[in-house]
């Protein structure tokens, strides 16, 4: 049995991490599956101002992070789990888009930091420093193709969608399978959602389709099957 996965977070935003402790994150810590840690990036500043970022080299606009108070940080949580391999995370608008697929990978890791830049991102030679350390894989992530103030709610959209993978996280592991972004199409894409109803069977006018009043179970996952595969379909033409 490996050791429950644990996630140190470092940001200037600690507070922003409070999500984590509601809900199904929350219990999920409280019930011992998952362990989480949040560090202030600030406690690591070199400098009497405790600043962490400073003018870009070169010009331009904005502020950069520097990689010292990084450095220090993420050895530090590092050197607590000694002998595990450490799955940094980056967080920026220019790394691979995160997808249901990386969620999954990612569930079965043991260590993972997550680096949450903020300004102009991190100083890049402290992704270059950690691709070359030994014990240390670096995944460079951004959340779509959209401009967000900092990495934290990338950390906690990417967190929730790992977390809910790990076994004894969810009540019903079953609706894991069937929901958005779990079914693989032919071409590598994803199948959407069929469409839910619940009570009342009419609402505002609105009908529930017979076909699910039916009790007919084969010509229910038919309709399903089309809905999903409609609504798929409708969203990439969307896209285009
Ligand atoms: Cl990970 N960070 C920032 N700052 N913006 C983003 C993002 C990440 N993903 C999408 N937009």
């Amino acid at each position: 049995m490996s050791n429950k996965p644990t996630f140190d977070l470092i940001t200037i935003f600690p507070e922003y991490m409070a999500p984590l402790n509601l809900s199904l994150i929350g219990k999920a810590q409280e019930k011992g599956l998952v362990e989480i840690a949040v560090h202030d990036l600030r406690q690591h500043a070199t400098n009497v101002h405790h600043s962490v970022d400073d003018t870009p080299y070169g010009g331009g606009a904005g502020m950069v992070m520097m990689p010292e108070p990084w450095g220090k940080a993420i050895d530090q949580v590092a050197a607590q789990r000694p002998g595990t391999i450490h799955d940094l995370i980056i967080l920026t608008p220019a790394g691979r888009r995160f997808n249901q697929s990386i969620a999954q990978e990612m569930s079965s890791y043991e260590h993972m930091i997550f680096a949450c830049g903020r300004y102009e991102g991190i100083d890049i030679r402290v992704t270059e420093h950690y691709q070359n350390t030994p014990g240390f894989r670096v995944h460079e992530l951004s959340i779509g193709d959209y401009v967000l103030n900092g990495g934290e709610v990338a950390t906690l959209a990417i967190m929730e969608s790992i977390i809910r993978l790990i076994p004894g996280v969810l009540g019903n592991p079953e609706s894991i399978v069937e929901e958005s972004h779990s079914i693989t199409t032919a071409d590598g894409g994803v199948l959407l959602e069929y469409p839910s109803y619940t009570k009342p069977a009419e609402w505002r006018g609105l009908p529930v389709p017979e076909v699910l009043l039916s009790g007919n179970h084969a010509l229910i996952e038919k309709w399903r099957a089309e809905q999903a595969s409609a609504r798929t379909q409708k969203v990439q033409n969307h896209l285009k």
